[in-house]
This record gives structure tokens, C-alpha cells and sequence, in this order.
């Protein structure tokens, strides 16, 4: 356990230790307390297989084949790619590098972004883990990979039951040679409302210890205010500050100025006088159009000088048209995902985009081939998933329309069907376009989207028009998030709040003007280390620290979990949604070299209290854990 401390500790990983590392760093000599991790893991499979998973219908294990893994040799040197420029040279020598590229370049979102959109986040680490060292092999070109961020922080201790920096961790292990890229929330870090500042900077800094080389940054708002503290400790880490603005309205539409070229032009100069490496443009609910983004970007290209990278979704179908115009007038890199997780609410395919530029100067260089054999991978992987998949089978142009972001549209129609709303999902969504219109047209991605969602499940669930609402607002009590965005405490819209909706939405409650941030009380991570280490009863990384101090309830949860139940990180993604199939054997790599030998035998009738008796063999020998039936 002591050298397990001691190669997990974050200083060591970092390389930034000395001789006394080891005198100095007193948790080095605290071990965990030996638990008996078979019974803890009998316990989970026999609740899941009992119980169902939390929120998908309990079902029978689907009977699927194990997802193939590109062949690789492991002996041969990992070839180097865009990390090493980074390492060797910085940031700024990288973005002129990057700018400086004939062809244009890929970051591939499949372990990240594409999933966050198609499958509710729900890809866990290990089947990210298992294809990071082949993709790193067979995909050296790359720009980056996004792999971490937005909403897989969350998810992964509230769903996944696992530790979002263990994924980062492995995945930097197993990938050393391509930037490993992460979406960034600026104040509101991979959470949903501000934080002080010192969390960020420590976030920030955290983040990229483990291994993030570029930090997508960028404000619900396009507030660059917000976003300018994130983009300063980016930089002080000596990490690439892509600051990005998110892509609102239609700047062909002539009809509506508020968003116009000139509106994006204006924010770039302010991105890259805030100190951006590289400018991003944010595309989240695919409302780019084709002709749009050559407009755009041919501007954006004259405007700074800092390289341009491009991310949209694909939820209109027009996303490769929209890249190859994109392309033509100069854009340096864009995001794609490999083709069985792209295409939809996701990125488009990268498949797709390299042939639709053959006989371009413009290609990207790699080799296709590589990218359809680890397309197999995610071909099976995604079947794993099934039951998390939002239900869109095809082209979806009405974003067009209600412009909500590719990851809200699943998310909301959830909501509604969980508030009664399925039937009305329609005039939701139409509600969504006047809200947006109340709100004063306002950029809609997390959290402004979701006060914009909260508001308009709250007005056709109540039957609200938008006259009730301006004739007798003063007696209706709005959802919490929608007075806190009239509140000032996501950042200031641009162009402001319509006086007259903040005024009925605060009913007297002050709005402020600055970052929330400022007003906010700095962390004491020392007196929260300490309470953190009296409550959890072991060592407390600063991993834990930080997310206990971005999400405490969240964390405790987790810690509370993973005491009932171990660390269920290792079971195969099959087991882990749907437990085992009577008479099933499965093996469980628990740490290397250490398997348990798992086979279910019986489970007993529910008995007077509730519960059942579920019957397995651990290595051979006889266990059986009593399980409460919920069902
Ligand atoms: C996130 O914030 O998670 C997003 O992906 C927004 O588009
Ligand atoms: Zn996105």
C-alpha cells in the first residue's frame, strides 16, 4: 500500500518531487483500512440484478459480443504528436504551429462531447480506457482529443459511480503523445453555478497536473468578463487557453442584428486581447449554417491572429457541408467523432469529412483506415449503451428554430415527460423560442440554456402565456434558476436584462453587475481539508478537495456509495447496468493480476421483509449477500 500511495500521489505523477518528497508527505503513511472487496461487489451485482440500474427500465442482460480492439504493438514506440510541441516549445509556439498547418486539423470529441450527447454522458472509463492506447497509436495526427469537462465530471460520481480524475489519470497514461482537451465552464468550472475564484485557479491547476493540455473556456453569456479569471490561470499553468465564443442566432438572417458579424468580430478582439492562444467557436446547438460559417470565419480569420477552431453538432445534418465552407475560408482545426458516435446531436464523422475533402488541399492528413478500425470499437461500444440513447433517429433542422443545444434537446424532453408534458413536447419547445425572445434573445448554453428550459416547463406546465406572465407576474413564484440568471448570478447578457421581466421576475431583489465570483468567499482549503479528512477517515487527495468543494453533496454520495460497495469501476459495463444472468460466470479484474471469479447460483423468493437472498460462487466458494427488492 505504501508504494500505491506513493505512484498515486499527484505530486509524483507530476514529476515535481525531490529526495524529501517522501518525509514531507506525511498521507504517504496513511493506508486504506482492508475491506473485503468481494463481498462489497457480490453486494452490488446482486442489488443491480435484483433491482435494475438507476434510471433505465430493468430488463435482461442484452447478449452482446465484446467490441473488437484494434491490434496493436505495444513493444514499438508510441509515435509522437501534437503533446510533444507543446511540451518542448509552449503554448503560444504551438497555436503559430497549429495556424501554420496546410491541412486542416481534427480534434476528435468521441470520448467526451459525442457521448455527452448521444448516450446522456453515460460512457464509462473503462471502455475509454481500454481503446485510449490504440487510438493513440493509430491516430497520432490529431489536434487533440477531448476527453474530459462539461458534463463527464458530474456524471461520472453521480451515475457511473466512478472518479472523474482516476479517467483523467488513466486516459494521459494511456495517451501521451496528442493533447488531451477539456470543455471548461470558466466561473462555473465543470459545475452549473459560479464558484469563488480561488476554485477555479486551483481547478485550473489541478486539472492540468493530471494531464489537460487545452482548456476549452467558455461563458453561458459570451460574457468574456467571466471569463477572463479562467483564461489568466490557464495561461499561468503554462496550458493552452482556447477562449471560445458560443455561436447564437444567424448572422444571414438580416432580420435579427442583435448577433451580427460584427457582434462576433468585436468578441474575438476581446477573446484574444484576454489572452487566448487559440479562438474557438462554439457551435452547441448547430445553428451554423454552411454559407454562415464561411462568412464568419473568412472574418474572424482577418480579424485576429491567433489560429480558429470550429466545434458544432450535427443535429440539422448539415454539419459537413457546414466544415468544408468553414475549411475553404480558412478555419485551422475542426471537432468530429469517429462515424458510430458522431452524426445527430454529436459532432459530425470524421469518416465522413475526410472523404467528402478528397481532392483538397485542405485534407486532413491521417490514415483512414486507422479511424475505421477503431470505428468497430465504438460500434459495439455504443450498443452497451442502448438503453441511455435520446430517442432522435434523424435529421432535426427545427433547431433551426428553438435553438436549443444538442445535449439540452434529450435532456428537456425527459424533463417534461417527468413532469406530465410528454404529449405538450411541442408547445415546450415553442415556448423554449419565446422564452429566448422574454430573456431578450440571449445566448442558450449550460447554465443559461437550462434557465431558459426551467422557464419554459414552468410556463406550459402552469399554462402560462407570456401576457400572464408581464400582467400578473407579481404573484407567481419563478423557479429558483430564473431568478438567480435576473439575479446577475450567471453573468451579464449582452445588451442586458429587459428591465421590465427583471423587475417582475426579483419582485425588489438586488441584481448585481460584477463577476459573482468577486462577491464570493474564497475556499479555506486547509480547515476543508481537515473536516474532509475527519469525515471520510482516510487520506484526502487534492482531487477529492476539489470535488468535494465543487459538488460536497455529490462527493459524499460517492464516498458513501463506494463504501457500501466498493470500487465497481472494474466490472464489465454489461454487469454494471444489469447485474448477472442466473447460472452466468464473469471474471473481475479487481487490480492487476488480482481476478475474482463470479458466478450467480439462485436468488431466493422475496422474504417477509423485502428482501431476497441472492446465492453466488467467489472463486469456488459458496457467498450469498441479502439484497432489499425495491422493484
Ligand atoms: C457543456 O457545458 O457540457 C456543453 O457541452 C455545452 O455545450
Ligand atoms: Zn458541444
Amino acid at each position: 500500500p505504501f508504494l500505491e500511495n506513493v505512484i498515486s500521489h499527484e505530486q509524483f505523477l507530476s514529476g515535481e518531487y525531490s529526495t524529501t518528497f517522501i518525509d514531507q508527505t506525511p498521507e504517504l503513511f496513511v493506508f486504506p483500512k482492508r475491506k473485503d472487496r468481494g463481498t462489497k461487489m457480490l453486494s452490488y451485482i446482486g442489488h443491480t440484478t435484483v433491482n435494475g440500474f438507476e434510471g433505465i427500465p430493468k430488463r435482461d442482460k442484452p447478449s452482446l459480443v465484446t467490441p473488437p480492439i484494434p491490434k496493436i504493438n505495444q513493444r514499438e514506440e508510441i509515435p509522437a504528436g501534437t503533446k510533444q510541441i507543446l511540451d518542448e516549445h509552449g503554448p503560444e509556439y504551438l497555436a503559430n504551429w497549429l495556424k501554420e498547418q496546410e491541412n486542416v486539423m481534427l480534434t476528435d470529441t468521441t470520448f467526451r462531447d459525442a457521448h455527452q450527447s448521444l448516450l446522456a454522458t453515460r460512457i464509462r472509463s473503462k471502455d475509454l480506457i481500454h481503446i485510449a492506447e490504440p487510438t493513440a497509436r493509430l491516430l497520432p495526427q490529431l489536434f487533440s482529443v477531448e476527453m474530459w469537462g462539461g458534463a463527464t465530471f458530474d456524471v461520472a460520481y453521480r451515475f457511473l459511480k466512478e472518479d472523474p480524475w482516476q479517467r483523467l489519470l488513466k486516459l494521459r497514461e494511456k495517451m501521451p503523445n496528442v493533447l488531451l482537451q477539456m470543455l471548461l465552464r470558466s466561473s462555473n468550472a465543470v459545475g452549473y453555478k459560479n464558484y469563488p475564484d480561488n476554485l477555479i485557479k486551483e481547478f485550473v491547476e489541478k486539472s492540468a497536473t493530471a494531464g489537460i493540455d487545452v482548456f476549452r473556456i467558455f461563458d453561458s453569456l459570451n460574457w468574456v468578463e467571466g471569463m477572463k479569471p479562467a483564461i489568466q490561470f490557464v495561461r499561468e499553468n503554462n496550458k493552452i487557453a482556447e477562449a471560445a465564443m458560443c455561436y447564437t442566432g444567424d448572422i444571414l438572417d438580416v432580420g435579427r442584428s442583435k448577433y451580427d458579424l460584427d457582434y462576433y468580430r468585436n468578441l474575438a478582439v476581446d477573446l484574444e486581447q484576454s489572452g487566448a492562444h487559440i479562438l474557438g467557436i462554439k457551435d452547441m446547438a448547430g445553428l451554423l449554417k454552411p454559407e454562415a460559417a464561411y462568412q464568419l470565419i473568412s472574418t474572424l480569420k482577418e480579424t485576429v491572429d491567433v489560429p480558429v477552431h470550429l466545434h458544432t453538432h450535427d443535429t440539422s445534418g448539415n454539419g459537413v457541408h457546414m466544415y468544408a465552407r468553414a475549411i475553404d475560408a480558412g478555419v485551422d482545426a475542426v471537432d468530429v467523432a469517429n462515424a458510430p458516435m458522431a452524426g445527430m446531436t454529436s459532432q459530425p464523422s470524421a469518416q465522413s469529412l475526410y472523404h467528402a475533402l478528397e481532392g483538397t488541399s485542405r485534407q486532413p492528413q491521417l490514415n483512414i483506415d486507422s479511424y475505421e478500425k477503431l470505428s468497430h470499437y465504438w460500434e459495439g461500444i455504443r450498443d452497451y449503451y442502448q438503453d441511455f440513447e435520446s430517442g432522435l433517429k434523424a435529421p432535426h433542422t427545427e433547431i433551426y428554430f428553438h435553438e436549443m443545444p444538442g445535449g439540452q434537446y434529450s435532456n428537456l424532453r425527459q424533463q417534461a415527460k417527468a413532469v406530465g408534458l410528454e404529449e405538450r413536447w411541442n408547445e415546450v419547445k415553442s415556448m423554449y423560442r419565446r422564452v429566448n425572445e422574454m430573456f431578450g434573445d440571449i445566448v442558450k448554453v449550460t447554465p443559461s440554456s437550462k434557465v431558459a428550459g426551467d422557464m419554459a416547463l414552468f410556463m406550459v406546465q402552469n399554462n402560462l402565456t407570456e401576457d400572464d406572465i408581464y400582467e400578473r407576474g407579481e404573484s407567481i413564484d419563478f423557479p429558483e434558476s430564473v431568478i438567480e440568471f435576473a439575479q446577475g448570478y450567471i453573468g451579464q447578457p449582452y445588451q442586458g436584462f429587459p428591465k421590465e421581466l427583471q423587475r417582475i421576475i426579483l419582485k425588489g431583489k438586488e441584481a448585481i453587475k460584477v463577476r459573482p465570483g468577486e462577491l464570493l468567499d474564497p475556499i479555506d482549503f486547509t480547515q476543508m481539508r481537515d473536516s474532509l479528512f475527519k469525515s471520510l477517515d482516510r487520506q484526502v487527495t487534492s482531487f477529492d478537495l476539489i470535488s468535494y468543494a465543487l459538488y460536497p453533496k455529490v462527493f459524499m454520495d460517492h464516498h458513501k456509495f463506494h463504501e457500501t460497495y466498493g470500487d465497481v469501476s472494474v466490472l464489465d459495463t454489461l454487469t454494471f447496468f444489469y447485474g448477472m444472468e442466473l447460472d452466468e460466470e464473469i471474471e473481475v479484474e479487481i487490480e492487476q493480476g488480482k481476478t475474482l471469479f463470479v458466478k450467480l447460483v439462485s436468488i431466493s423468493e422475496p422474504r417477509a421483509d423485502g428482501t431476497r437472498v441472492v446465492y453466488f460462487e467467489l472463486n469456488g466458494q459458496q457467498r450469498q449477500v441479502i439484497v432489499k427488492d425495491e422493484s
